[in-house]
């Protein structure tokens, strides 16, 4: 049995259970959110100490609120990339990104915007809601890299001389379509999907864990809260630096 059961705090028969789902399944798909860099320092959205407390998500990430005011929004954006710029990833991403590796048909969707994936070693990760490293021009459309921390203008200009946008999705706002086509094809495609740390309220997301279920894939939760999926999933308890580790170590 493996050493880090009890480290896991996932009871011993629920774990086995889980680890004997991941020897069997051939292709496998994890969907992260939030909640694997929590232990990263990065503050969650939703739950105790979420991001969005002090501020209404939507007088920050709309596309009205930045027409509105894009200063205050890239102000926000440059706090949270210092918070990233200055944070690693933890044990959670850095046991899928060698799982990963080691079994090539194994697909990283994720809902975070940190980077933490690629980061860790995870190749070709699939990001759903963009990156807080890149901007969009919101004249001509072009996007760009941007590492820079801080920036030296807020907020920052394109060449055209158009006002850059974080290259983020927002709500209200279509999901990038090729990032959207590989992360449904693989969900229809896996033996088994991995539902880390997240909330599963965001959509359509969220849609692709029933897509891969109805498509007859089995599903495991990594949280330690309860979540709306949770019922139709076998649930690891716990943390994801945790639990990643005695999972697929
Ligand atoms: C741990 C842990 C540890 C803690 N280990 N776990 C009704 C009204 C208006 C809109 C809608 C509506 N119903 C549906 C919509 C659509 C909307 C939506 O889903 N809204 C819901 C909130 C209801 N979706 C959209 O708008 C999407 N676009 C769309 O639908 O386009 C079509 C359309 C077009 C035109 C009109 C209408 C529709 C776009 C969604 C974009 C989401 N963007 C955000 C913010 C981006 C800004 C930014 O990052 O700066 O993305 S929202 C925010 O939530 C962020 C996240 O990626 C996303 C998901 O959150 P996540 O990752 O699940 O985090 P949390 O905090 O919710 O959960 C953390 C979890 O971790 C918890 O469960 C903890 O327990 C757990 N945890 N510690 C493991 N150590
Ligand atoms: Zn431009």
């Amino acid at each position: 049995m493996h050493r880090l059961d009890r480290d896991a705090g996932v009871p011993p028969e629920i774990l086995r259970e889980a680890r004997a789902k991941v020897a069997s399944a051939d292709r496998i798909l994890a969907l992260t959110g939030a909640g694997i860099s929590a232990e990263s320092g990065i503050p969650t959205f939703r739950g105790a100490g979420g991001l969005w407390r002090d501020y209404r998500p939507e007088d920050l990430a709309t596309p009205a609120a930045f027409a509105r005011d894009p200063r205050l929004v890239w102000e926000w954006y440059e706090w949270r990339r210092g918070l990233v710029a200055a944070a690693r990833p933890n044990p959670g991403h850095r046991a899928l990104a060698e799982f990963s590796l080691r079994h090539p048909a194994f697909t990283t969707v994720t809902q975070n915007v940190d980077g933490f994936h690629t980061l860790a070693g995870s190749p070709d990760v699939i990001e759903l809601h963009g990156s807080l490293w890149r901007t969009r021009c919101t004249r001509c459309g072009a996007e760009r890299e941007e590492r820079r921390h801080p920036l030296p203008e807020l907020p920052p200009l394109c060449a055209c001389g158009g006002l850059e946008r974080p290259a983020i999705v927002w709500f209200g706002e279509t999901l990038p379509p090729a990032a959207w086509d590989a992360a449904e094809t693989a969900a229809l495609s896996c033996d088994l999907i991995l539902v880390i740390g997240t909330s599963s309220v965001v959509w359509p997301a969220a849609s692709l864990v029933p897509l891969a279920l109805e498509a007859g894939a089995a599903g495991i939760e990594v949280n330690p809260d309860g979540t709306p999926l949770s019922e139709s999933l076998l649930v690891l308890r716990g943390r994801a630096g945790e639990v990643l580790p005695a999972l697929l170590g």
